[in-house]
């Protein structure tokens, strides 16, 4: 029977403590992009796991802002036999193996396993690093769980044969998953061995599986290709208050949905009845803030029912205002349906944070031109600006795979290639070494040109900001009815908006 240690490394780790240390509490820093996150996927597997294990969740990052990194790292040295360590996003590639490293130069019998979607992506590549036995493709609690038992009836790698576990000698392909999406346990916060304010998990998960739609640069709806959920299911409404229940219990005052859901087909009512119950049972007024997300279509009447169970925000992802490539990539709304739904959250007191994109395959000038005049249309609409992102192309996207069909060339291919994005950090905004960062270019799009586009988009915004704020002056009466425990600068927080306009890439 052995203890299992689930581990999350800060970006950055491969360059060192101080260097981490630097990054976290650079004035630019936000701990999702420059520190890093436990994703929920790991947290829920940790759960899974618990049950039979011994089981602890590690954030490193936690353990650095608090100061006992050494501390917590003997701990885990100490008194673990199994190392499961998160490489869910391409940004933690370097420091996931740089640790993986630590890990078996101090017990090389130890078993270092790693798990999460860009392990997922590349698992046949990673897999043969010294430094990792075992990588588990896609959703990992049945993987996990046979494999633990594998280790446990003394198996050695070389005989392990079981879906979803890739080791050097054999790929078990796709995972066995559980079917009925409801026997997943809710992740348990109390698991987590570093503790601070800030790092109590606040993200609530509902659905598992391939996104319906078919966005053509998107993985969520490849996600049954290494994954290996095709169907695209929900968690019970009850499901999700237990959860939202278990994390406020653990002290969390926020709640974020991050996830697809508003992509099922059944959405509008399903989410009409998560807010329904949250209003209900008196939850809602136990947050500070509940946060949700979708592409810009939500009606009305489900944005009002989530003002009466204190939603205070919505994130929309919308991405383009050119419509030409909302139809080339397959976006599920139109620049109509984008304002009207906007323009509804305003009115019913919600603030519609925008979210925006740059270096689309096919994006020209004009595209550029048409995202300027619409992004000035959703702030006039009363939303709030937040972000452009340059497009990253990933392979399994359609984008990747018919790069002719789409005019790119992708100069990225290997999980190597990849890990680039792990060097990535604020100061090199500033020192203007971005193109590396920056993964395709195309007939009409070159490299500067997504530079150039990705600045212009964010002018726009800054230029745009005074307006955003004016408009959300005139509901200030609203929010603050709506939410009275809500601080204003979670509302109005332009400044922030600004800089990271000025000083963020990715
Ligand atoms: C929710 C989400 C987020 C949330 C995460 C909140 C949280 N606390 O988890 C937020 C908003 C913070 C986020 C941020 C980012 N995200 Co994100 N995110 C997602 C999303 C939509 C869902 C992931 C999810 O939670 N799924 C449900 C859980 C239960 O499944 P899961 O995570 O896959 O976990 C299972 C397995 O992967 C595995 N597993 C997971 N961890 C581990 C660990 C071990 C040890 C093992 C063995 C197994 C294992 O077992 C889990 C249970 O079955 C995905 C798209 C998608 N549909 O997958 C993108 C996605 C993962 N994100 C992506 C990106 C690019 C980002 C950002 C870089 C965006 C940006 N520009 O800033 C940041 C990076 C954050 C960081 N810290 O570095 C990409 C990843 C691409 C890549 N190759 O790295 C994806 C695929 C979206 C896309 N572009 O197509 N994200
Ligand atoms: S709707 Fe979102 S998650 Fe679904 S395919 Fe499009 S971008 Fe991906």
């Amino acid at each position: 029977m052995q203890n299992v240690a689930f581990i999350q490394v800060p970006r950055g780790f491969h360059k060192g403590l101080e260097y981490v240390d630097w990054l976290i509490n650079h004035p630019r820093a936000t701990m999702v992009r420059d520190g890093g996150t436990i994703g929920y996927g790991m947290l829920h597997l940790a759960t899974y796991i618990s049950n039979k294990y011994e089981t602890a969740i590690f954030s490193l990052t936690s353990a650095l802002i608090e100061n006992n990194f050494r501390q917590i790292l003997n701990d885990i040295l100490l008194n673990y036999d199994v190392y499961c360590l998160q490489l869910n996003w391409m940004l933690e590639s370097k420091s996931t193996l740089r640790f993986a490293k630590l890990l078996k130069a101090t017990y090389p019998d130890k078993p270092v396993i790693v798990g999460g979607t860009n392990a997922s992506i590349f698992a046949d590549q990673i897999v043969h690093y010294p430094e990792i036995d075992v990588v588990i493709r896609g959703e990992a609690e049945i993987p996990l769980e046979k494999l633990l038992l594998a280790i446990d009836n003394g198996s050695s790698l070389y005989d392990i044969k079981i879906p979803g576990v890739v080791t050097k000698y054999h790929d078990g392909g796709l995972p066995e998953l559980i079917d009925d999406v409801n026997k997943i346990p809710i992740y348990d916060p109390g698991l987590l061995k570093t503790r601070m304010a800030s790092s109590i998990p606040i993200a609530v998960n509902r659905v598992r599986g391939r996104c319906p739609f078919n966005c053509t640069y998107c993985l969520g709806c490849k996600l049954d290709r290494f994954h290996g959920r095709s169907e695209f299911k929900l968690m019970d409404t009850d499901w999700v208050i237990d959860q939202i229940r278990l994390l406020k219990e653990h002290g969390a005052n926020h709640i974020y949905f991050q996830d697809e859901a508003w992509a099922a087909s059944n959405a509008e009512e399903h989410l009409l009845e998560i807010a329904q119950k949250i209003n209900k049972s008196g939850l809602g007024n136990q947050f500070e803030l509940i946060r949700d997300n979708a592409a810009p279509i939500f009606s009305r009447d489900l944005l009002q029912e989530m003002v009466k169970a204190n939603y205070s925000f919505v994130d929309f992802g919308c991405e383009t205002g050119s419509p030409k490539l909302l139809k080339a990539h397959k976006r599920p709304y139109t620049v109509e349906q984008m304002l009207k739904s906007i323009r509804d959250a305003y009115e019913c007191g919600i603030v519609a944070d925008t979210w925006w994109m740059s270096g689309f395959p096919m994006e020209t000038e004009e595209d550029i031109a048409v995202t300027e005049e619409v992004i000035r249309k959703t702030v006039e609409a009363g939303g709030k600006p937040r972000w452009v992102t340059p497009t990253v192309i990933f392979p399994y996207t359609d984008c990747y795979e018919n790069q002719d069909d789409f005019e790119i060339q992708v100069l990225l291919s290997s999980f190597e290639d990849y890990a680039v994005y792990s060097d990535f950090n604020a100061d090199e905004i500033l020192s203007g070494n971005l193109k590396t960062y920056i993964s395709h270019y195309g007939k009409n799009l070159s490299k500067d040109q997504i530079e150039n586009n990705t600045d212009r988009l964010r002018n726009q915004i800054k230029e745009l900001l005074p307006l955003a704020e004016k408009k959300m002056e005139s509901i200030r009466g609203l929010i603050t009815t709506n939410y009275p425990s809500l601080s204003l600068s979670n509302v109005y927080n332009f400044e922030k908006v600004s800089m990271l306009m000025e000083t963020s890439f990715f």
